[in-house]
């Protein structure tokens, strides 16, 4: 199995370009589908220690139904298939960059949840238009283990967030511990509190607003991802969910451009234009390096060939 490792602002992408189980030729949402339920065993072992690292998220390349698209692409961490993936979105383009198979310009990528665009801008800078973005519900309040009542909304950006904002603890590196046990009660007391999509559709990452002291910096995030590792990068899908929320109450206009920090510094620049479902239409630039070029090998005789999986 041939890959590709980058990072964008520090979470780490890898990108599959062979190897991989045949998924067949169903819309994209029903391969990641096939992917989630018939070979989780695969795309654990892809990603989990020790042939992986915290964190990492795998980019599997797979055709496009609709050929004007450069490549369809499935994103997947340690514990879940993922609707979408922006950092992941901004490794994969520089890593076809990389192979010569994109040259600066606009290209069409398709994914579980839709159609999106990556501008290529130079060999590292990305920007990724998303698909339509959501607020679904505002000012809910849920009961927290150990942490009490805590409020946030519920939003939508290729994956489902639940945003807390302010964060009741600093969005400093140094509280990471704390912040990752916060969230991941949080997430807990969506599913168990039934705070979910109009479909059911549980959240499976939560964001912790907090504020950055770096002067020209909108804000900094906290992501917790469902592999309960937080997102090196401000998180694609989760600051676009963050674009509805803002939109939804009036306080960034379309075209207006904010910087989003993560909570170890690493920035996104991002706007929205007004979606026609009534969401908005979220653009993330970012930028992503090459990290390694590798071929993973499944030895048959290794204990641990599927990876460490306690
Ligand atoms: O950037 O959208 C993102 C993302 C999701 C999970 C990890 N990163």
């Amino acid at each position: 199995m041939h890959v590709i490792d980058s990072h964008t602002g520090g979470m780490p992408t890898r990108v599959i370009l062979d190897g991989a189980p045949d998924l067949g030729s169903g819309s994209l949402a029903e391969r990641a589908r096939l992917l989630a339920t018939e070979h989780e065993a695969f795309y654990k072992s892809v990603l989990l220690e020790p042939r992986g690292q915290p964190g990492i998220v795998a980019a599997l390349l797979v055709p496009p139904e609709d050929p004007s698209c450069e490549t369809g692409v499935i994103y997947f961490d340690a514990d879940a298939v993922l609707g979408m993936c922006g950092h992941g979105t901004i490794g994969l383009a520089v890593t076809l960059a990389h192979l010569g198979r994109i040259a600066p310009g606009t290209h069409k990528i398709e994914t579980p949840a839709g159609q999106i665009t990556v501008d290529l801008l130079d060999a590292n800078t990305v920007r990724v238009t998303n698909i339509e973005s959501r607020r679904v519900k505002t000012s809910v309040v849920i009961e927290v283990a150990g942490h009490g009542q805590v409020k946030g909304d519920l939003a939508y950006g290729g994956n489902w967030f639940f945003i807390v904002d302010p964060s009741p603890i600093a969005v400093e590196p140094v509280n990471i511990r704390a912040l990752t046990d916060l969230s991941i009660a949080i997430r807990e007391a969506c599913i168990s509190q039934k705070v979910c999509g109009e479909n059911g559709q549980p959240v499976d990452h939560v964001i912790l607003q907090g504020s950055s002291p770096t002067k020209g910096i909108h804000s900094r995030n906290f992501v917790l991802c469902p592999d309960d590792q937080y997102d090196r990068s401000p998180c694609g899908t989760g600051s676009s969910a963050r674009l509805a929320c803002l939109a939804a109450d009036g306080v960034l206009a379309p075209g207006e451009e904010i910087t989003q920090e993560s909570v170890i510094g690493s920035s996104y620049r991002l706007s929205f234009q007004a979606g026609p479902n009534g969401g908005v239409i979220p653009t993330l630039t970012g930028r992503a390096y090459i990290m390694g070029e590798g071929k993973l090998v499944f030895a048959q005789n290794d204990p641990f060939r599927d990876g460490i999986f306690l």
